[in-house]
């Protein structure tokens, strides 16, 4: 780094001083604080995507969000050059930088940091893409990372405006891939393969056997907004959209998939008109998806959580395996496909019984696509999702170049035969479901799509298993960090006993299982309880939760 390169850093890092006594961490996805204290924390993060960027030779990805949260609350994450998240190996560096004391000790760290990393400057040109959600500190937040990005001789800043999470990474991998990465190329990829996977419906299912009206919850956010535009693009599917922001309403206030899902109720804007009908619930940056039905008590609601999408994704790709592999694995040249399934701790206990019922391989990491992400990528199909309706299904190079190789196989020996039908729609299935990350829309439209090709409706898809009862609680206390958990977050290591009273507590339910962590968005430690009964989940959450104050709260419980 010359001279010149210091001296706009240190210009620029002294518009920007860090808020003091505050001390923040990368999180399960990003920095995420109340808004007002966020700028330097922002503007320091440009730097990092400019120096990732310089590292990778490869377009980087900067999202201003803070998803679920409270409108109040904003946050900012990195797309690595793949589309995923940014490599576990730059969060210390990422918590260092947000947490420099002043401009000098920036720059310090910075130095040190493109010396060990070797990095190089003035080689090669560093690009970003930086996209915001729908929060009104947005803006100026967007402004800071571009001044980040700017201070960097060499880096250029690329602003796409107003778009959903999952739509950046989708655009930050394109790009990289050398495809086409706009708004218009996201809605033609999503809305082609949708196409594709109706045309190879089998025809028995076309007499309908479920409704094909979808109601949205859009969480008031930028889902409900990209929604409205992707439905103009879509055949055979009729959206009607609520809480698209557009009638005042507040983002993720008694609305969007983190509160159908944590809550169980129905979100503001539906009610007893639509009982029985089947509605999806977006989470404000729209990378999360739920499905629920309104039932005829009050209120209540029948949860389809990431878990049953999870299962009904499994199900029909192990579905149109055993087609392509009845004359596959006959023949000598046949394609051994790993399939591979990842929870988390959150998974429903029925949810792991029912995909290992199938015979499917199950693994669990800790919660954070970013670990689920990991594991997937291990197969040539990995499945992965949250209970919270984060997650999406990743195809190994290698077979989509073997499904591709065999698609042309089939066009000249069984063209239209039930084989090259089963290989289309996993073809199909890889461009729907977004690679990158966690995408609601694109899940949304797999979901109809498998729906449609089953006839099922959201009553049948929901018997598939029926959910162990759980209850989810959460607890403020002194200080979060104070807990460590290990084994996939099933176990608590610190601060030490607490683990022996939760598995008492826990032996005292029949199918108990309870667990804690602390929550890497909120200043929060999470409680989970599952019970064969929905009283008992309920007692064991608050009688855990009551222990987990006593250690380490404030005294509420
Ligand atoms: C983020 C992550 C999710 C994770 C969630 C957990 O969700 O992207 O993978 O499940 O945080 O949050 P916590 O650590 O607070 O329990 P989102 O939708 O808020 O970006």
């Amino acid at each position: 780094m010359d001279e010149q390169q210091i001296a706009i850093l240190l210009e620029a890092a002294s518009r920007f001083p860090r808020p003091q006594g505050v001390k923040l961490s990368y999180g399960t996805a990003g920095f995420r604080a109340d808004a007002s204290i966020l700028s330097s924390t922002v503007f320091r993060v440009g730097i990092l995507a400019a120096l990732r960027s310089l590292k990778t030779q490869a377009v980087i990805g900067l999202m201003i969000t803070a998803s679920h949260n409270q409108v109040s609350d904003n946050g900012v994450k990195v797309a690595d050059p793949s589309g995923g998240m940014l490599t576990q190996e730059w969060e210390p560096f990422a918590d260092s930088l947000a947490n420099a004391i002043d401009a000098e000790d920036l720059v310090r760290l910075i130095i040190e940091f493109v010396k060990k990393e070797n990095i190089q400057f003035g080689v090669k040109s560093a690009e970003i893409l930086l996209g915001r959600d729908t929060r009104p500190s947005g803006e100026s937040l967007l402004e800071a990372a571009k001044q980040g990005i700017n201070s960097i001789v060499g880096a250029v800043a690329t602003d796409v405006g107003v778009v959903t999470t999952p739509q950046l990474h989708w655009m930050v991998r394109s790009r990289n891939k050398g495809m086409q990465a706009s708004e218009a190329a996201y809605f033609e990829q999503l809305s082609n393969s949708f196409g594709c996977l109706m045309d190879l419906k089998p025809k028995e299912t076309t007499a309908n056997v479920m409704d094909d009206k979808l109601t949205v919850d859009g969480a008031n956010g930028v889902g409900g907004e990209k929604l409205e535009e992707l439905k103009n693009f879509l055949k055979e599917i009729v959206i009607d959209i609520r809480n698209s922001g557009k009638k005042g309403g507040v983002l993720n206030e008694g609305v969007g998939a983190d509160y159908v899902q944590k809550e169980k109720v129905v979100p503001h804007g539906f009610g007893p008109n639509d009982v029985g009908m089947r509605c999806a619930s977006l989470d404000g940056d729209a990378d999360r998806l739920v499905y629920f039905r309104v039932l005829s008590e009050s209120n209540k609601i029948d949860l389809v959580d990431g878990d049953k999408i999870l299962s009904l994704f499994a199900l029909f790709i192990q579905e149109q395996l055993s087609i392509l592999n009845k004359e596959n694995m006959e023949a000598k040249n046949g394609y051994p496909v790993r399939l591979g399934i990842v929870q988390t701790a959150y998974a429903n206990g029925a949810s792991t019984d029912y995909l290992k019922k199938l015979g499917l391989e199950v693994m669990f990491t800790p919660t954070g696509v970013k670990y689920l992400h990991e594991k997937a990528a291990e197969y040539d199909i990995g499945i992965y999702f949250e209970a919270n309706g984060h997650g999406t299904i990743l195809f190994s190079e290698h077979f989509v170049s073997w499904l591709e190789g065999k698609n042309i196989e089939f066009d000249k020996t069984s063209k239209g035969s039930e084989q090259q039908k089963a290989a289309l729609r996993l073809l199909a299935v890889s461009k729907l479901i977004n690679q990158a990350v966690g995408d609601a829309l694109s899940g949304l439209l797999l979901v109809e799509a498998i729906l449609r090709h089953k006839g099922w409706s959201i009553q049948r898809w929901n018997e598939l298993y029926q959910d162990l009862p759980s209850r989810q609680l959460k607890v403020k206390v002194a200080d979060r960090t104070a807990v460590v958990t290990a084994n996939a977050e099933t176990v608590v290591v610190k601060p030490s006993g607490l683990q022996k009273v939760i598995d008492a507590e826990t032996a005292k339910y029949p199918q108990g299982r309870s667990f804690i962590r602390p929550s890497g968005t909120e200043d929060v430690i999470r409680v989970y309880a599952e019970a064969s009964t929905q009283e008992a989940a309920e007692n064991l959450a608050k009688s855990v939760a009551q222990h987990v104050d006593q250690f380490l709260g404030l005294g509420s419980n």
